[in-house]
């Protein structure tokens, strides 16, 4: 399954390469002398020159494109109304789309330490966000790949109390947290600077920056490339520019089905949660501001997607593309006025489950409705790059499914953990399976006290009626609480630092 394609340059016939952006010109800059080598070699006598010369076949490249509060089903390959996102609708049209992928935690620092580790927040350290460090112990896959001669690099928004160069990666150029989404303050070389222009972008650029000196020093590379879009800014807006917003007029958008959910037969205390809250300060009482909200969203989308399509047009224009995978994932969901909420952590759907999808040399298109995982994103990165996985990793590589093999003993449900109270939630821990889910929360207040929440999601997608307590389906209560108890259990069996 591993990709060993000799480098495009040891093939390449075309005497050049277009020079359509800025960014690669640094990828040209870099690659042109390489080009130069193969110079005045027929093909097939580069190729013997190649065979002699890359003795070992070149290991992939990676590119993991990680979105921010990205809901799935916003963005075009998913989406079931008008959205322009023609460079991620890319990744997924000559790919594997994945439309029941979730994360282990909706909040931004737990879902990249998932990332990251391949692991459960309770077992990583991180389940809450902010300035929180990895445990110690805990290896990235940066630090993996490193160490097997990958240049590393993020690029984008960090999240992390660990630094970029503590979780393994050579080259960083970062912006903390959320905040501006123009002129924003980034961390590059180590240097703070205010970069001038839209934070996506700038993002952008410094990734084929990295590229180019990956591909100077001839070495395979794994990019992460983390956008600050759709996040809100640091004012709770959505400033996207006007040509975006004029594509979405605010009237023609559908508003949730669930938006005036009255909460009944859900736990008491999600009424006056912070999702609630907001989302009535944000006027979500009133249907004209959810879609006015929703407009400033999709606009966002597509403008996070014009940047991400710098990178990926550089990987095309430069034949990287041949040798390079490419991984795109959101960070979290969204509430977008689904039960009058906002923002992210509780697990219904909006807020759980993210848009991903992965394409590499040589993969067919096609859609994937097995449950997958942020934590199976480290043990996909491990098996492109031929190394093997550790056992204490928690999720598995999906290049199986990539390849349209299914595993018989694939995943039928999983476990959710927040067990902490982050933005205004109660502790809590689902188990979601391809047809029901189970919420357990455990009042900061009355501990030994379980609240259940039970969806059959092929009746209520939108998850709007709680069958806990129905008699009718106590027995599927039962189940999916000892499903809940071993997925803890097993958790708390897995020891650090294997
Ligand atoms: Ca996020």
């Amino acid at each position: 399954m591993r990709p060993f394609l000799l480098p495009s340059f040891c093939l390449s016939t075309k005497p050049a390469m277009p020079m359509k952006t800025c960014g690669w010109q640094l990828v040209a800059a870099v690659c042109l002398p390489l080009v130069a080598m193969a110079a005045g070699l027929s093909p097939t006598a580069c190729r013997a020159n190649a065979t002699q010369r890359c003795a070992a076949p070149p290991r992939a490249n990676i590119v993991f494109i990680l979105t921010d509060d990205h809901r799935w089903d916003s963005y075009g390959a998913a989406a079931k109304f008008p959205l322009q996102t023609p460079h991620l609708d890319s990744i997924a049209d000559r790919g594997t789309r994945f439309d029941n992928a979730f994360v282990t935690l909706a909040i931004c620092s737990p879902s990249r330490a998932a990332c990251l580790t391949g692991r459960y927040g309770s077992a990583n350290g991180v389940t809450s966000f902010g300035k929180v460090s990895l445990a110690k112990g805990e290896t990235t896959f940066a630090q993996v790949l490193q160490q097997a001669g990958y240049a590393t690099g993020v690029a984008g928004k960090w999240h992390l109390k660990t630094t970029p160069a503590e979780c393994g990666f050579e080259f960083a150029s970062t912006c903390w947290s959320n905040g501006t989404w123009y002129n924003r303050k980034f961390t590059i070389d180590g240097q703070s600077k205010k970069m001038a222009g839209f934070v996506d972008d700038v993002a952008a650029a410094e990734s084929l920056r990295f590229m180019a000196q990956a591909v100077e020093s001839d070495r395979p590379f794994a990019l992460w490339l983390c956008t600050q879009v759709p996040h809100m800014d640091g004012r709770h807006t959505w400033p996207a520019r006007q040509k975006f917003l004029d594509r979405h007029p605010a009237q023609d958008i559908e508003v949730p089905l669930s938006w005036d959910d009255d909460l009944s037969g859900k736990p008491e205390y999600l009424k006056s949660a912070r999702n609630r809250t907001r989302g009535l300060e944000y006027g979500y009482d009133d249907p004209q501001k959810i879609q006015a909200h929703t407009r400033d969203y999709r606009a966002s989308v597509e403008q996070m997607d014009t940047a991400v399509g710098r990178v990926l047009n550089a990987l095309r224009d430069g034949d990287l593309e041949q040798n390079t995978w490419i991984i795109f994932m959101g960070d979290n969901g969204w509430l977008l006025g689904e039960h009058g909420m906002t923002s992210k952590v509780l697990p219904y759907e909006e807020s759980m489950r993210v848009p991903m999808a992965i394409c590499g040399p040589s993969t067919e298109a096609r859609v994937s409705d097995r449950l997958v995982l942020n934590i199976d994103l480290t043990a996909t990165i491990y098996d492109l790059a031929g190394l093997e996985i550790p056992e204490r990793l928690h999720g598995r590589s999906l290049l199986p499914l990539v390849s349209g093999r299914t595993p018989a003993d694939w995943r039928t449900d999983f476990l959710y953990e927040a067990p902490t109270s982050q933005l205004g939630s109660q502790p809590l821990w689902a188990v979601r399976s391809e047809r029901w889910k189970l919420i357990e929360t455990r009042l900061q207040s009355h501990p030994k006290q379980r609240l259940l929440e039970l969806y059959d999601l092929h009746t209520d997608a939108i998850e709007r009626k709680n069958l806990a307590t129905d008699p009718r389906h106590r027995q599927t209560v039962n189940r999916l609480s000892a499903r809940l108890r071993e997925h803890q259990k097993s958790l708390t069996s897995s020891s650090y630092g294997q």
